[in-house]
């Protein structure tokens, strides 16, 4: 078992270091794929303004994606949860009558349980995270955005406002939404692994992973100082596209676009990020089905690379991984100083 899971430098260790900042399900694969090259190079930051209290326990859904996913324990048919799942609990609660919406699985119980009572016990999310990941022998390292309280809301069209789990598990993502909010977010720190991380002389890259740019990637951004330290690092900022050919691989990112008034495309994406960020982001990556938009994307100020960002099999993701890590060594060696 992989005991080392210090944040600081490794000893005599000079290898370049990358941060990615993740949600769910996209975040996670190609969380996967650089874990595969990177090993306990990589450190992940993961989104917790999905994070919610169900039935008295602390759940975390995009933590939980990214370690079940790195230690390939995911339940690759549901996208969340664990694989070999079995449902007792949840049969014993709909006899009892209870809320039966937000589904947990047996084996995934003891994720969450181990989760709330070492939380109870005065531990910090960042603590019990990286316990979890120790115990699930994951090499990378994986931590929360913060480790204060933060909650994702959408805004419906009558002005009331939705917790996170409620619109997506609960609705299926159906009411349209005119915005969100993150109740909390003002009062947040960034976590400790992350400010070590920008303060590792080794970090080559900071790679911002397919996910939802608005909820999911937003907060991470919208953490006090964060984006500002992200943007005044010399390290290349990379994102990858969430759209392909204007649709979202998967949830309800495309979907949200359209409802905001954001064209859902890369281009909406990339002046998403622009407008909220100013000149954040260095380079994009865009699936080879959006190439024709490179030579917009280009005009914005971005360094474009367009090849497969369909990541099917494990391969797909390794594949888009090198990418990212190639390209952040092209950036860096064209921009000495930045
Ligand atoms: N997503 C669902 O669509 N239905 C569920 O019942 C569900 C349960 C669940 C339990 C634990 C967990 O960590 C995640 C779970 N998710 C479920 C996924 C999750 O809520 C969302 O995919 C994310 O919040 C979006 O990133």
């Amino acid at each position: 078992m992989n005991q080392d899971k210090s944040n600081s430098p490794l000893e005599g260790d000079q290898k370049p270091i990358y941060l990615a900042l993740s949600g769910g399900v996209g975040g996670a694969k190609l969380a996967l794929g650089l874990s595969q090259l990177l090993a306990h190079r990589l450190f992940v930051m993961a989104n917790t303004s999905d994070d919610f209290i169900h039935l008295g326990l602390n759940i975390s859904p995009d933590l939980d994606t990214v370690m079940y996913t790195l230690a390939n324990l995911n339940n690759k048919e549901l996208g969340w949860g664990l694989a070999n799942e079995s449902w007792q609990f949840m049969n014993a609660l709909e006899q009892l009558n209870q809320p039966n919406w937000f589904r947990l699985g047996d084996r995934d119980l003891a994720t969450h349980i181990t989760r709330t009572e070492l939380l109870k016990q005065g531990n910090t999310l960042s603590q019990v995270t990286q316990r979890l990941t120790v115990a699930l022998d994951i090499d990378a390292h994986i931590f929360p955005m913060t480790d204060q309280v933060v909650s994702t809301f959408v805004r419906l069209e009558d002005g009331s406002a939705l917790g996170f789990q409620e619109y997506f598990v609960k609705e299926q993502c159906q009411p349209k939404i005119s915005g969100y909010f993150f109740e909390g977010i003002e009062k947040t720190k960034s976590s400790k692994q992350f400010i070590s991380t920008l303060d590792n002389p080794n970090l080559a890259a900071i790679i911002i992973c397919p996910s939802n740019p608005f909820v999911s990637i937003e907060p991470i951004l919208s953490i006090p100082e964060t984006a500002d330290a992200i943007r005044q690092h010399p390290a290349p900022v990379i994102a990858v596209s969430p759209i392909i050919a204007g649709q979202a691989v998967k949830g309800p990112t495309a979907k949200m676009m359209q409802e905001l008034g954001i064209p859902s495309s890369v281009l909406g994406v990339a002046e998403y990020y622009q407008q909220q960020h100013g000149d954040l982001i260095d380079c994009f990556i865009i699936d080879h089905k959006d190439q024709h938009l490179q030579p917009e994307l280009e005009s914005m100020g971005l360094s474009v690379l367009a090849v497969n960002t369909m990541m099917n099999t494990l391969q797909d993701r390794v594949t888009l991984a090198g990418h990212c890590l190639s390209l952040a060594a092209q950036w860096t060696s064209e921009h000495k100083e930045k």
